[in-house]
């Protein structure tokens, strides 16, 4: 379908000064306040982020807070990202002062079974504060929207709620008022995980990290624009050399062009629409590509993982971001 060799792919996405600032609902600073004070009730910290995209948009803002809390990172979405540079990604993290990150796919409990091990020696090794003879501990799941931070809950459950823990813990005195909302996933010691988690206002520090977050299902689709999403999406697929959508949609060959592409998914899905036309000798029906729902069923095929695995962070990873920002 597209006869441009490699040569002609785009270096830079464009981006033409797109108001970011708009692509995430301000309301959310407020919730943020608010779990700040409850997190000093927190002992321990699980943040949650999406796997593919390790370096970007989260939410610096607990910096301060988490500095005196153990903190584990989990990368959730382990299933979707692809994993090739994973040490570099590491050694990225622990930079950046992340030291206990690991990576999960909580649809399917994988490596979930080892994060209440490695909360249990963070909190073993870090000071307690002003607890004195209460030795409980209480951890809180925090992270951006739609990351997994409930998922991530749930299988926990499935994994520490089983039906005879459940009754052990309401039989013990002074702890069975709290089985409501907290899930016992330690006996020893004595671990509670508050059964609703922490939301964060994602941390968009350019267009490019917009793009990624929304790629992601972090911000709302609309409010960045399908199509612009799916531009990003096909300029990153072929950077990266990720041409699953190719055969996906029968198309002959890869290609840069996003109106192109999106005509070609249009057709082979059926989706197009009539559009009347005026013409000096009258109306004619012309029948038109649906782009807004091609474009729509090319993300829905991408974030299905039906595309391949893929490492929204390549760019930071080599150094050198690859959308323009013009402003
Ligand atoms: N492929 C994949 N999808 C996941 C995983 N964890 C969660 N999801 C999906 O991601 C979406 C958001 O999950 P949710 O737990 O509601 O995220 P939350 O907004 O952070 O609580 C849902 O459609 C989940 O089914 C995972 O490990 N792999
Ligand atoms: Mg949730």
């Amino acid at each position: 379908m597209c006869s441009a060799a490699q040569a002609a792919w785009r270096e830079n996405f464009l981006l033409r000064g797109r108001d970011v600032a708009r692509w995430f609902p301000g309301h959310m600073a407020k919730g943020l306040k608010k779990m700040k004070s409850s997190l000093k009730l927190v002992d321990c910290i699980i943040e949650v982020h999406d796997a593919r995209i390790p370096l970007s948009g989260r939410n610096p803002l607990f910096q301060e807070t988490l500095g005196l809390k153990p903190h584990l990172l989990v990368l959730n979405k382990m299933d979707l990202a692809d994993l090739t540079e994973q040490q570099k990604i590491m050694q990225r993290l622990e930079g950046e002062g992340l030291k206990n990150v690991i990576f999960t796919n909580c649809l399917k409990d994988e490596n979930v079974k080892q994060i209440i091990p490695m909360v249990t020696e963070l909190m073993g090794s870090s000071p307690r504060y002003h607890r004195g003879e209460n030795l409980e501990y209480c951890i809180m799941v925090i992270g951006v929207p739609n990351v997994g931070k409930s998922s991530l809950i749930n299988s926990l459950r499935r994994q520490h709620l089983r039906k005879g823990k459940a009754a052990r813990v309401g039989g013990e005195p002074g702890i069975t008022r709290a089985v409501m909302s907290r899930i016992q996933v330690s006996e020893r010691p004595l671990m509670f995980l508050l059964d609703t988690p922490g939301v964060l206002a994602p941390r968009i520090e350019s267009v490019e990290t917009g793009l990624k977050l929304a790629l992601c299902g972090t911000v709302l689709d609309h409010l960045v624009g399908e199509e612009t999403m799916a531009d990003y999406l096909l300029f990153t697929l072929n950077r990266h050399q990720r041409f699953g959508y190719v055969q996906h949609y029968g198309l002959g060959s890869a290609c840069d062009n996003i109106e192109r592409v999106l005509k070609s998914v249009a057709v082979k899905l059926g989706k197009t629409q009539k559009v009347k036309v005026l013409t000096g000798t009258g109306d004619v029906n012309v029948i038109q590509p649906d782009y807004p729902a091609a474009a729509r069923d090319f993300l829905h095929t991408f974030r299905r993982g039906l595309l391949g695995p893929v490492m929204l962070d390549l760019d930071i990873l080599r150094g050198h971001p690859t959308a323009e920002t013009v402003p």
